[in-house]
């Protein structure tokens, strides 16, 4: 008898370890160790879809970029959300419509922060999941709120929005302060020399562009007539803060090195790093190394710098062992401008080079130009080279990259495109919304509709069109993507399609000028 009930109790045992073991094995299967990837945005600065040699440059050559290009997906239809930068930014780390936020235009260095501390933002999102964040580079999304003492710990700002670590340039390299902001503090300031800024007025006895050209080494064309900064000058006035002033010149090498020691000191845990460089926007000021080697000038020269500071970015990557387990994004704020205020010969030695590609317009620009920038996807062993004519927004990376690390947060305009990103589909928006200088327009299928806008149709300052006309325009860009031939008169049923649901879209928000103008 007690036998048969040890045999029984063996044998319940044995069945017991075994479900509990086949169990075991079974949840093995289907949870895989989920190693969070990194992600890295590389956000250039009035880079044009034509400034890069893996988009057809010949005059020019970015090998690394081209790089990622050509081991990444090549995206021949990415959009940055504007023809301008703050308007790009915000919408980029939103996923929001940058016309849906009265205040995402050009601001001065002393605008207030422009991101709602309670709006989502793609730093937020990561965190929510475990990430680091980092932004090295330049924000131009505004700071603090209301007269700013940039002697005193600046917020909020980006570590009010999610960023766990910021190195920052406030606005522009045109724009005062012109000096590095880490966590909301002055790099390098003097107590005793602190800093003032003021955009309407000078101080009393300061120089500036326009009584002092004597103290230049840089003429400024339009604009930029302010303080002056190493030899430059800029727009605002600013005074004090000399110790805390950055090197225009080193700020490649300087940003760069930012981003390196992020990524070292972060590579034990899933990370996000904005690396927001600020070439080739104004003033350009190429390290020495750089001088001369493009043989366009300052603009071409720190193409070539931008293009070596990815390369010493990628090599470290490799050399932490990050490659393969980080997803990097590619792209720019908004399309290309030769002269932007200064006179420093992007114009007169541009030679052949076609920095938009073939598109027509530049910054600033409603036309193609403005906002059909480079954009590439580049992940090590996951992404496989592509190709990808799937027209893409940097505003969709928020939901995009929330599916990517299994969050369900998800922003309206932000289309989930994850498979596209990766390049596993090409199915990408229908539909986008373009802004330019506060005018939108609209891009669906191969079709592009500007509506009326009263105003000049090139822009003297900056000798682009911008896409102004009395009359509706409609462009095939499949068959013309230099946008020549106008449909609007020869085929108004897609023209009625095209303005019918730009409507929808845009509803009644912020769009006087249309109400005026649309019909
Ligand atoms: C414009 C500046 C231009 C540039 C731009 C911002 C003048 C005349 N022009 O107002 O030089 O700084 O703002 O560029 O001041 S962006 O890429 O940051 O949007
Ligand atoms: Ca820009």
């Amino acid at each position: 008898m007690k036998k048969t009930r040890l045999k029984l109790f063996t044998a319940v045992l044995t069945i017991f370890i075994c479900i509990l073991s086949c169990k075991d094995s079974d949840a093995q299967k289907s949870i895989p160790t989920i190693k969070k990837p990194n992600i890295i945005i590389i956000y250039t600065d009035d880079l044009g879809y034509g400034d890069i040699s893996a988009n057809g440059a010949t005059e020019i050559k970015t090998p690394n970029i081209d790089v990622l290009a050509n081991e990444g997906v090549r995206f021949t239809n990415g959009y940055a959300s504007s023809a301008t930068c703050t308007p790009s930014r915000y919408a980029l780390l939103t996923g929001v419509y940058p016309w849906k936020n009265k205040s995402a235009k050009i601001l001065p260095g002393t605008a207030s922060l422009i991101i709602d501390t309670t709006q989502m933002t793609i730093p937020k999102m990561l965190k929510t999941k475990g990430y680091h964040t980092g932004i090295v580079g330049k924000w131009h999304l505004g700071l603090g709120s209301g007269n700013v003492n940039w002697n005193k710990t600046v917020s909020p700002g980006p570590n009010e929005v999610g960023f766990d670590y910021s190195y920052i340039m406030a606005a522009t390299q045109d724009r005062v302060p012109t000096v590095y902001i880490e966590n909301g503090d002055v790099v390098g300031l003097d107590p005793n020399d602190p800093i003032e800024i003021d955009y309407k007025k000078n101080f009393e006895g300061q120089p500036n562009g326009i009584d002092n050209p004597e103290l230049l080494s840089m003429k400024w064309h339009h604009g930029h007539n302010s303080s002056i900064v190493n030899g430059i000058p800029r727009i605002g006035f600013m005074k004090g803060g000399e110790s805390a002033k950055w090197s225009d010149v080193d700020m490649a090498d300087h940003f760069l090195k930012g981003a390196q020691d992020y990524v070292k000191q972060h590579k034990n845990e899933p990370f996000f790093l904005y690396y927001a460089l600020q070439q080739p926007h104004v003033p350009r000021t190429p390290h020495p190394r750089f001088v001369g080697k493009s043989g366009m000038g300052p603009r071409g020269d720190v193409i070539l710098e931008a293009d070596w500071v990815i390369g010493e970015f990628m090599k470290t990557l490799e050399s932490e062992g990050l490659l393969e387990n980080t997803l990097i994004v590619f792209s720019s704020d908004n399309g290309p401008v030769l002269n932007d205020g200064y006179y420093d010969d992007a114009v007169e030695k541009l030679g052949n080079h076609t920095p938009a590609g073939p598109f027509r317009g530049g910054k600033y620009s409603l036309f193609e130009a403005g906002t059909h920038v480079p954009f590439i996807t580049y992940w090590k062993g996951r992404i496989q080279p592509t190709v990808s004519d799937a027209m893409v927004c940097q505003m969709d990376l928020l939901s995009s990259l929330a599916k990517l690390i299994d969050s369900d947060i998800r922003e309206n305009d932000s289309e989930e495109l994850l498979e596209v990103f990766l390049g596993e589909s090409f199915l990408g928006r229908d539909e986008l919304v373009i802004e330019a200088t506060s005018r939108t327009a609209f891009r669906k299928g191969d079709w592009a509709m500007i509506p009326p806008y009263n105003g000049p149709a090139v822009s003297k300052q900056v000798n682009i069109e911008i896409g102004n006309s009395k009359e509706y325009q409609l462009y095939n860009l499949k068959e013309d993507a230099g946008q020549q031939h106008n449909l609007a008169t020869t085929n108004p049923e897609k023209l009625a399609e095209l303005v019918a649901a730009f409507k929808a879209i845009k509803g009644n928000i912020n769009t006087k000028i249309e109400q005026i103008e649309l019909h």
